[in-house]
């Protein structure tokens, strides 16, 4: 796990955390078995992805004026969380002083080509926790963080079977999203673990 220099983040990186092979097996599986939905965002238009939530029971939250309630976990998805929480760094949790909880949902993303995309936002809902977990399946689509000015600070595309982990002030200082690129015809699946907490 490689860490990424940018000030103002802590960001954690693996490009081949899963091998090709695995993670091709598992961009099908997930194709087929996730139960993909597109939802509509507040002004009725569909928001330009597929999504599919799976986790705990009480792991339900608002985003966007839209309600995530879990779904009953895949196994699939339940061994791929005990591997991301082993990979990711005790550091993540020991420099916010927390205790190392781990992951209880998780937020699945379908682009089915590059006319689908996440537009700039945060992950920074008063019971979502500050570290997440990002594994990247399929096409190649770039990412990008922007700073409070909004000037890209941070793009890469993220491959096949990458795991991003983002932890610290990551989220209170950055706006990440996943832009169109009309020239991508083949999908993606991004799946971004959480641990959503309601005190
Ligand atoms: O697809 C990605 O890489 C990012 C997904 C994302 O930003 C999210 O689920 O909040």
């Amino acid at each position: 796990m490689e860490l990424i220099m940018l000030p103002g983040t802590e960001l954690y990186y693996d490009s081949h955390f899963l091998p090709p092979e695995e993670a091709t097996l598992l961009f099908d599986t997930l194709m087929s078995k996730c139960d993909w939905k597109r939802r509509r965002a507040s002004f009725g238009h569909a928001v330009p992805r597929d999504e599919a939530y799976y986790g705990d029971v009480g792991t339900d939250y608002t985003y966007s004026r839209r309600d995530y309630g879990p779904l009953p976990w895949i196994p699939e998805l339940v061994s791929l969380k005990a591997r991301v929480e082993a990979a990711t760094p005790v550091a993540a949790y020991a420099n916010l002083s927390l205790p190392r909880t781990g992951y209880n949902a998780v937020l699945c993303n379908l682009y089915r080509n590059g006319n689908d995309s996440v537009g700039l936002h945060a992950d920074a809902e008063p019971e979502m926790g500050p570290v997440i977990a990002s594994i990247s399946l399929g096409a190649e689509r770039l990412f990008r963080f922007r700073g409070k000015g909004g000037t890209v600070a941070f793009a890469e595309k993220l491959p096949h079977g990458s795991l991003l982990i983002m932890a610290g002030k990551t989220q209170k200082h950055f706006k990440h999203e996943v832009p169109k690129e009309p020239g991508v015809t083949e999908p993606r699946i991004n799946l971004t673990f959480r641990r959503i907490e309601h005190n």
